[in-house]
This record gives C-alpha cells, sequence and structure tokens, in this order.
C-alpha cells in the first residue's frame, strides 16, 4: 500500500478491510466515516476503524477494551462472543448496539469519540435475539429490530423496551437465517434490509420498505438486491451489509464476503471480509453496483492509505489495536512493562487446545505473508502460532534446547516436526503462502510453512502443512486466521514480531 496521496487512482481494490472484518456497520460524520466489525471470543473487542473515502481505513480502537464491557467466559467456545454491531451517530454522539452470546446478550453503548473510550454497557434485557439494529424517527423514538426479523421501541439511555416485541418481515420466502437487519430513513420511505439464506456461499442481501419505522414492509421485486451464490465470482458468501451516503450523496455499501482459494469447495482462510461497493436507485429501490476486487473508485480523492510498519518493537508500552487476545487479557499476562521493549507473555493454558491460553495476535490479511518474531524461552515455553481455533491451529515452539511444530486438525494433535537449537533467544518464522496453480480438485488454497532463522538470516524449514485444515469450510465457525504470540509454559519474552504482506 502507498503511503502517497492518491488522487488521479481510478479504482480501488477490495476488500477494503482484509482479514477477519465480518458483519460491517457504517456511518458518516461530515466528512469522516466510521466503520465496526464483529469480534468473537476475541479481547478487545469490537474493532472500530475510520476513513475519509470509504477506501482506506485505518483502525482506531477496539470499542469493547475494559472487562466492564466484555465478560466473556473463559471456557466460552470460538465464534461465540460478539456478534454483529451495529454502529450510528445520533444526537451528538456514537451507539453502538451488539450482542455478546456467550453471556450478557443485547447491549448499547455510547462515546463522543468513536477511538473510545466507550462507556460500560446498558444492558438490554428484553431485546431478544441478535444483530440489534438502532434507528431513531423523527419524533425521537428508537427502534431496535434484530434478526428473524422482530422490533420493539427502546429508551436507549436506560434499556428499556416499550410495547411488545413484534415481527416485522420474515424475509423472502423459502429462505433461511433472516438476519442483519438495518433500518433507514431514506426519502418518504423506511427500508429495512437484511441478509438471508445463511453466511455461507448463500448469502444474500434484500431489502424492504415501508411507510414508518414499523412497517408493513413491501419486499422490493427485484430481491435479493445482492448475491453471488451460484457463481464463479472470487468474492463470495456476500451479505450482511450497512449503507451509508457520501457528503456528494452518492450511496454505498459495506458488506462482508469471503475469497475462497483452492480446489473444490474452496476454503476461505482469511474468514469473512469487508468489502464496499457503489450503490444506485431506481424506482425508490436500491441497486447494487458491480462488487469486484478492483472496482472504479469513488469520485473524490483518495487519501494516503495506512501503512502498517512491517515491525512491532514492543516498545510503545501500550499494544496497538489490532492486537488481540483470547477472551480477557490481564494486565500480567501480556505486558511490555516486565521487560523494556519486549512483550512478556505469561502462560495460563498448557496449549493452544486450552479456551484459556495465553495468545496475542493479529489477523492474517494478506493470502500471503511472512511472520516472525524473536522469541526468549529462558523462563518458559512458547512461540508462534495460526489459529482458527482451539481444534485448529499450527504452533511452532520453542523450549530451551529445541523447536517443534505441532498441527492440531480437529481431534488429532501431533508433532510433525522437531530440531535441536543451541540456547538463547531464536527468531521463528511462519511463511503463509498461496497456491494459484491447482494440481488437482483437492489443492489446498495456500501452505503453512514454520521454521527457524539462524543467524545469518538462513531460513531453515521444518515443515509445510497444507493450511486448508485451517479453514473456515473445515473448521466451522465465524471467525479467520489470528497469528501470533503464545506462550504455554512460564514467561516467554518477544523482542520484536514482523508481519509482512507478500500477495502480488
Ligand atoms: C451474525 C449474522 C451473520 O450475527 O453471522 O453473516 C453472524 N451474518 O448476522 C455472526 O457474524
Amino acid at each position: 500500500m502507498s503511503n502517497l496521496p492518491q488522487t488521479g487512482t481510478t479504482t480501488f481494490n477490495n476488500p477494503v478491510i482484509p482479514g477477519f472484518h465480518p458483519d460491517p456497520s457504517i456511518c458518516r460524520v461530515g466528512e469522516d466515516y466510521y466503520l465496526a466489525c464483529s469480534s468473537f471470543e476475541y479481547f478487545p473487542g469490537v474493532p472500530v476503524f475510520h476513513s475519509r473515502d470509504l477506501v482506506h481505513w485505518t483502525q482506531i480502537g477496539n470499542a469493547l477494551d475494559r472487562p466492564s464491557q466484555l465478560r466473556l467466559p473463559l471456557d466460552s467456545p470460538s465464534s461465540g462472543g460478539i456478534y454483529a454491531p451495529t454502529l450510528r451517530h445520533h444526537d451528538g454522539r456514537f451507539w453502538l448496539i451488539v450482542t455478546n452470546v456467550s453471556s450478557d446478550g443485547n447491549m448499547l453503548f455510547t462515546a463522543t469519540d468513536p477511538a473510545g473510550p466507550w462507556s460500560d454497557p446498558v444492558p438490554l434485557p428484553d431485546v431478544p435475539g441478535i444483530d440489534p439494529d438502532l434507528a431513531w424517527d423523527e419524533h425521537g423514538n428508537c427502534w431496535c429490530t434484530v434478526a428473524g426479523v422482530g422490533q420493539v421501541r427502546l429508551d436507549p439511555y436506560t434499556g428499556e423496551t416499550f410495547g411488545p416485541y413484534r415481527k416485522v418481515w420474515s424475509g423472502s420466502p423459502g429462505a433461511k437465517a433472516p438476519e442483519a437487519p438495518h433500518l433507514y430513513h431514506i426519502g418518504d420511505y423506511w427500508y429495512l434490509m437484511i441478509a438471508e439464506g445463511g453466511t455461507e456461499r448463500c448469502h444474500s442481501v434484500s431489502i424492504a420498505r415501508g411507510r414508518t419505522p414499523e412497517g408493513p414492509f413491501e419486499p422490493c421485486p427485484a430481491n435479493p438486491i445482492l448475491t453471488h451464490r451460484g457463481t464463479e465470482h472470487p468474492i463470495q458468501n456476500t451479505g450482511h451489509a450497512d449503507l451509508v451516503q457520501g457528503p456528494d450523496g452518492s450511496w454505498w455499501m459495506v458488506l462482508l464476503g469471503v475469497r475462497p482459494g483452492g480446489g473444490t469447495p474452496g476454503w476461505h482462510v482469511l474468514g469473512r471480509e469487508t468489502f464496499l461497493v457503489p450503490v444506485e436507485w431506481a424506482d425508490g429501490w436500491p441497486v447494487v453496483g458491480e462488487l469486484s476486487l478492483e472496482a472504479p473508485a469513488p469520485p473524490w480523492p483518495l487519501e494516503p492509505g495506512p501503512v502498517m510498519p512491517v515491525r512491532d518493537d514492543f516498545d510503545l508500552g501500550e499494544l496497538a489495536p489490532h492486537w488481540v487476545s483470547l477472551r480477557h487479557r490481564p494486565g500480567d499476562d501480556c505486558t511490555t512493562k516486565e521487560r523494556p521493549d519486549w512483550l512478556t507473555l505469561r502462560a495460563r493454558g498448557a496449549s493452544l487446545d486450552d479456551t484459556d491460553v495465553t495468545f496475542t495476535g493479529r489477523r492474517q490479511q494478506h493470502a500471503s505473508c511472512r511472520v516472525r518474531a524473536l522469541v526468549d524461552v529462558a523462563e518458559g515455553r512458547g512461540g508462534l502460532a495460526v489459529r482458527l481455533d482451539e481444534q485448529h491451529h499450527y504452533d511452532i515452539e520453542a523450549t530451551s534446547g529445541e523447536v517443534r511444530v505441532r498441527a492440531r486438525i480437529g481431534p488429532l494433535s501431533t508433532v510433525v516436526a522437531s530440531r535441536p537449537v543451541p540456547p538463547g533467544p531464536v527468531v521463528l518464522r511462519v511463511d503463509v503462502a498461496a497456491i494459484e496453480t491447482l494440481s488437482d480438485a483437492r489443492t489446498g488454497p495456500d501452505t503453512v510453512i514454520m521454521g527457524i532463522e539462524e543467524p545469518d538470516g538462513t531460513f531453515v524449514a521444518l515443515t509445510s502443512l497444507d493450511g486448508k485444515y485451517l479453514s473456515t469450510e473445515v473448521a466451522g465457525g465465524f471467525t479467520g486466521r489470528v497469528l501470533g504470540m503464545f506462550a504455554s509454559a512460564g514467561s516467554v519474552h518477544f523482542d520484536w514480531f514482523d508481519y509482512e504482506p507478500l500477495d502480488r
């Protein structure tokens, strides 16, 4: 990504937020756009992004970054936790409504600055289900619409609900899982946009409209207004969308989609990513433009793209917002204070098979990339991992005198390679290489190569593993790969961590 202003650029690349960033919800305040995503079992939760051109996004924080906002039981399953936020700006403040399926259900938060701090939660015990949306009408009523699709009026300051919860639409006949509702007042109509068909290959976006926020809603004759089901399109599972209007009056949709790789059925490893597509209006209905990996740029100058440095030296005291841990992050277990300019992880669980293991990582955002870290295991055992969930991860773990690679795939766990190393800090390395030429229909999407670097920089690969086993099609669930550091015994110190994109 270039740091130069991109005026004159005629195209942009999708996804606009690569890596596991699903269920995008967007709002605009003046010239600034803000976007929030789901975060599931990771802490902190709900990454919040900022952009001035809809194309280049910078993470400015995580809305739920305190235990009082995000309670994830230590044995809660992966792909539980935080689902599907809605982010809105109303009455001079930001509002975020979200579901914690592992503990607190629906909750509402506010902030004056979307970078934080966000308030403690307003609990919503009387709002059922998932995927809550917020919309205000001209009388100041706040409508909360949830998957299913049902609706209740509430006081967003107290969480009190008024009147009964009512079903307002059940989506298209025969389509499963009407979800992800967002309600908008545009022109003379209230539009109720949903996703349906399930969040896999049949995912889609449909819309209905009515004269009041409560309906009745008349479905768009052209539903679904967006789907890639049954196509060979490189972007699949398209759905869970939100709409935003630019300052120039143009309309845009953000949505989730995946990029499957390899042979059949196609395996996606980066999770559900955030894409951008233009929207036009015809006969009072939105018409979604062409969604593609390289798309015509919006009609305004593009801002300089954010440039994430390859190396994190852990010398800032605080971790950057893209670092996530599992379920919680007790200060003593993940700290740059114990050994200045090093990140120290103190083991809780004995391995990445445990839900309460000490792990701090970042989302894999590129099909091909390289991760390296200098690790000192004089006081413990730990290393680098490519993680999808507790049952699906590849680890390269160092102990004093040895490095070994372990693969966990479903119920099977095995050490696939090991090698003695001299005592002292060691550079561990993971190369993820996308496969572009299929040797047969079962070829995986990528290869995960794990090894060490000799002091002169020579890479010694210990093993090369098929990446398909760390894909959503194999593991199930809603997340994508996270690449990170873990401690499985004692205290493990990391001097630096590199993440280098290698996509062509
Ligand atoms: C989310 C639902 C969905 O709540 O997946 O794709 C669920 N859409 O709307 C988890 O992300």
